[in-house]
């Protein structure tokens, strides 16, 4: 498979994908010289706030106007989701009906710190297949929401008036990375009071953007138009300035320290690893060890290469 035969149609990025989570590294690296530069946008907040009922109605917009979209559902298979991603499925099932939508959940397979090694290869699969707008739903505890913003071009981080104060409404670390910050389900609590308190403590971005807030209703369709219009926002602002650049190495940059933590990880499953662990104890330094394993990497390729 090439990368050609993948820009064809759903069936075949479905394919693709698959392959490249199976350990298929010579499509992933097809994809990423093929990537365009996508809209990516990235999904955060806590489990229930209305993430994937927002991306359905953001997405089913964009959809009607033609707009090739991907919708990417990190499933953290954590206790949370075990419903909630069925209820997304029959959410985004009258998305599935547009040709022009892809949607997949991807699973982290319970790894720790977030999101699966092959996220940023997914999304460059989408890219390199032509789709402007790609959006990743990441549950809001852990890793895998700081991890999304070195995808992400916008971030959005879903919150709600119904959970405490605004310490407790926005983590200290979501106040980082969110561009735009929505307050969904503003028909349950008191919206307009939560919003004035997170005005107060929006802070400017390191590249001068102002996060901005706005309200939804999501399952009444309600402030779909306005997230849409401050992406469009956010968008211009970033390509004005010349930081679509920036984003696109952080993604690049990414993916490949993304294969290289994967590489580690089947390494350290080894069970010659006990060696490394005996030196490790026995006083060597731990910077040292890995030098070492890295180096017996790259002697067992080569190894492997002559058979
Ligand atoms: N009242 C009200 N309910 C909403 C709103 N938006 C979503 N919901 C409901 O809240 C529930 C959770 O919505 P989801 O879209 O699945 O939330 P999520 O953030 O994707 O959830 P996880 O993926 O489990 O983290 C569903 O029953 C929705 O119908 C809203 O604006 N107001
Ligand atoms: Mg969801």
């Amino acid at each position: 498979m090439n990368i050609a035969d993948i820009l064809k149609d759903r069936k075949s990025i479905a394919k693709a994908i698959t392959e490249i989570e199976e350990g298929n590294t010579e499509l992933a690296t097809e994809a990423l010289r093929g990537i365009r530069g996508a809209w990516v946008i990235g999904v955060t907040g806590v489990p229930g706030s209305g993430k994937s009922t927002l991306i359905s109605k953001i997405a089913l917009k964009l959809a009607l106007e033609g707009k090739k979209i991907g919708i990417l559902g990190i499933d953290p298979t954590s206790p949370f989701s075990g419903g909630a991603v069925l209820g997304d499925r029959i959410r985004m099932r009258e998305l599935n009906k547009f040709e022009n939508v892809f949607i997949r959940s991807i699973s982290t397979g319970g790894k720790l710190g977030g999101m699966s090694y092959h996220t940023p290869d997914i999304v460059n699969v989408l890219d390199a297949a032509g789709f402007d707008t790609i959006f990743i739903e990441t549950v809001g505890t852990g890793q895998d929401e700081v991890d999304v913003m070195n995808i992400a071009n916008t971030v959005l981080v879903v919150i709600v008036p119904t959970l405490g104060d605004e310490v407790q409404v926005i983590k200290a670390g979501q106040l980082e990375i969110g561009d735009i910050f929505i307050l969904n389900k503003s028909d349950q609590g008191a919206a307009d009071e939560k919003i004035k308190e997170m005005t107060l403590i929006m802070k400017e971005r390191k590249d001068g953007w102002i996060p901005r807030i706005v309200k939804s209703v999501a399952v009444r369709n309600q402030g779909i138009d306005e997230i849409l219009r401050l992406i469009v926002e956010h968008r211009e602002f970033i390509e004005r300035n010349g930081l679509k650049k920036n984003k696109l190495r952080q993604r690049i940059l990414y993916t490949i320290k993304q294969h290289a933590l994967n590489r580690m990880d089947e390494i350290m499953k080894n069970e010659e690893i006990e060696v490394y662990i005996e030196k490790v104890m026995s006083g060597k330094d731990i910077s040292k060890v890995i030098d070492e394993i890295m180096l017996e990497m790259g002697v067992g390729y080569g190894k492997r290469g002559k058979d």
